[in-house]
């Protein structure tokens, strides 16, 4: 199996370059932030927990998300690989993460992680608002807050899988295109058959 971390602040890309990579690598897609919108949107009492959160622009309750992927993980017994995008996000995620995939006898593959500037993040978060309806992208605090969370906790989750020589830092500024092609080149010469 070939697993996948696209890592990054929020804004950096991740959503947008996820879609590309699983049609690219038939990978099976895991955003936490998009199954948690659809929870928001069933109006499910995990969703309406969630959203206050999310509309602070704070991270969701670890055990919250963990319990999410750990039941997408089990609803996909014949994916031949994952991508991870928004998860995990604290260290305490990414150790769950590990167990679970540890008892389906895989691992982590590579954590591919975009840099973009924290001016630029904002940029594109105020852009994203003027369309997209997320609450979280709305205002410009909530967007600083959001950079805010990410660097209190998680930015650690890189340090966590530089341990093991898992992190690629990829410039995430630019080109969308070229970009694909800088994470694509990662995986290629991973092999991730
Ligand atoms: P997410 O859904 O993960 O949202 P995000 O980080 O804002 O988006 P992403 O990073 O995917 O957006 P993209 O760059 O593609 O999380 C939302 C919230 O859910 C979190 O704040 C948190 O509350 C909660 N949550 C999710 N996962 C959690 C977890 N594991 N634990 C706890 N809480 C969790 O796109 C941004 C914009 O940039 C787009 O408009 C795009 O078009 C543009 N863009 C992309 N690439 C570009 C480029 N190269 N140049 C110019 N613009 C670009």
């Amino acid at each position: 199996m070939f697993n996948l971390i696209l890592f990054g602040p929020p804004g950096s890309g991740k959503g947008t370059q996820s879609e590309r990579l699983i049609s690219r690598y038939g990978l099976k897609h895991l955003s936490t932030g998009d199954l948690l919108r659809s929870e928001i949107a069933g109006q499910t009492p995990l969703g309406l927990a969630a959203r206050s959160y999310m509309d602070r622009g704070h991270l969701v309750p670890d055990e919250v998300v963990i319990e999410m992927i750990s039941s997408a993980l089990e609803n996909n017994p014949h994916a031949h690989g994952f991508l991870f995008d928004g998860f995990p996000r604290t260290t305490a995620q990414a150790e769950a993460l590990d167990k679970l995939l540890s008892q389906k006898g895989t691992e982590i593959s590579v954590v591919l992680a975009l840099q973009v500037s924290e001016e630029e993040l904002v940029k594109r978060l105020l852009k994203r608002g003027l369309t997209s309806g997320r609450s979280d992208d709305a205002d410009e605090s909530k967007i600083r807050t959001r950079y805010a969370e990410y660097q209190k906790k998680t930015a650690a989750v890189a340090e966590y899988y530089r341990k093991y020589d898992k992190v690629v830092e990829i410039p995430g500024e630019g080109d969308v295109d070229e970009i694909f092609q800088a994470l694509s080149k990662e995986i290629d010469i991973r092999d991730c058959a």
